[in-house]
């Protein structure tokens, strides 16, 4: 037996926090003002922690979120810590409760800590690990607010710090609000920079075919989430009307989603987003996909293990910069010249600053 095998799964220690960014993010479906995030540290038997974290979107799902990835890595300990192993068991073990939504999350969390450990234990980034290296993979900025002067001002932020390409959130009021931000964040940018939008689901699709009408002469790159995420059908009467891509995927959950909207040829771009497609084990077979698909695979947030994912995967395109746990790790995923830098050291980079993590606790 290797010495890999012998090593299994000792405990996972999960935690949550709401954040408060510098800065709520402004989207269709809401503002979020308060970042809830779960910290996975997994033990294994020779004491090397893998660690990563997830999102619960809402404070409202936090605690359950986190109590999942505690109960369900309990059904873990003592199995080997291999990711394949363990996903394999423990999708088996809650087949009758189903593997989507927050226990699909929970799984995930519990992949990308596995795969974490497995890297810190070789001493090499995962990208080495998954067969690449940790290169600089292009990255744009997500702005957090929609308001048109408000939005203008974080776009040249973005791009004084370097990035090339900025994606405004629009979607909340009707296209005369759209077209204001849109213009207003080109005025700030010039033409040389790519503006991406996002609806995040929020037009009917006659309302999405109206508006594109318009927006095809703004000179997006990509048109995000224009209608339902889980209408593919929908999606693909919109990318077919469109002269401007259609950008899809981040509420894809798992593979099989993902296949069913690449099978209705529903969008131009993929979003995979490593928490929702089932961890590092659910994003290297969705990188899989977009490559027999022959379509760009661009990060949705997680932008730390995302960094190390795209450089092994072989449509990768772009990194989505939305930085959530950045202020609790010792090393921050650092951006130049408009690429993210992923981390050289083992794993994925993702070391918590301790004596931050328990201000994050007290402070609420
Ligand atoms: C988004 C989704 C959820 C929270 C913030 C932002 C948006 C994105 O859809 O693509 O970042
Ligand atoms: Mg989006």
């Amino acid at each position: 037996m290797s010495p890999a095998e012998r090593v299994t799964v000792r405990r996972v220690v999960a935690r949550g926090l709401l954040l408060e960014p510098d800065r709520p993010t402004e989207t269709a479906a809401g503002v979020m003002t308060t970042t809830p995030v779960v910290l996975v540290d997994l033990e294994t038997s020779d004491g090397v922690v893998g660690r990563c974290y997830l999102r619960s979107y809402t404070p409202a799902a936090l605690a359950a979120l986190a109590r999942l990835v505690a109960d369900v890595g309990e059904l873990a300990e003592g199995l080997p810590a291999a990711p394949g192993v363990v996903e394999t068991s423990l999708r088996a073990r809650l087949r009758l409760l189903g593997t989507s939504g927050l226990v699909g999350m929970a799984l995930a969390g519990i992949d990308m800590a596995l795969w974490d450990a497995l890297a810190r234990r070789l001493g090499v980034p995962l990208a080495t690990l998954l067969g690449g290296e940790p290169r600089p993979v292009p990255a744009y900025a997500s702005l957090r607010t929609m308001e048109p002067a408000a939005a203008a001002a974080e776009a040249e932020e973005a791009l004084r710090a370097g990035f090339t390409a900025v994606k405004l959130k629009v979607g909340r009021a009707g296209l005369d609000a759209d077209l204001a931000a849109i213009r207003a964040v080109r005025r700030a940018v010039g033409d040389s920079t790519r503006i991406m939008v996002d609806y995040n689901q929020s037009l009917s699709v006659p309302e999405a075919l109206d508006r594109i009408r318009v927006l095809d002469g703004e000179g997006l790159y990509w048109i995000e989430e224009p209608t339902r995420a889980d209408d593919p059908g929908g999606n693909a009467r919109i990318a077919a009307a469109a002269r401007t891509a259609i950008q899809l995927g981040e509420n894809w959950s798992g593979t099989r989603d993902m296949a069913a909207s690449l099978s209705a040829n529903a969008s131009d771009h993929a979003t995979l987003d490593v928490m929702r497609l089932g961890g590092v084990s659910g994003w290297m077979r969705a990188a899989a996909l977009a490559e027999a698909a022959a379509i760009p695979a661009s990060s949705h947030a997680f932008i730390e293990l995302s960094a190390q994912l795209l450089a092994v995967t072989p449509t990768g395109l772009w990194l989505e910069y939305l930085d959530h746990a950045g202020p609790l790790l010792l090393e921050p995923l650092r951006i130049r010249d408009g690429h993210a830098q992923p981390s050289r050291a083992p794993g994925a980079g993702l070391d918590w600053d301790e004596a931050r993590v328990r201000h994050a606790q007290t402070s609420r």
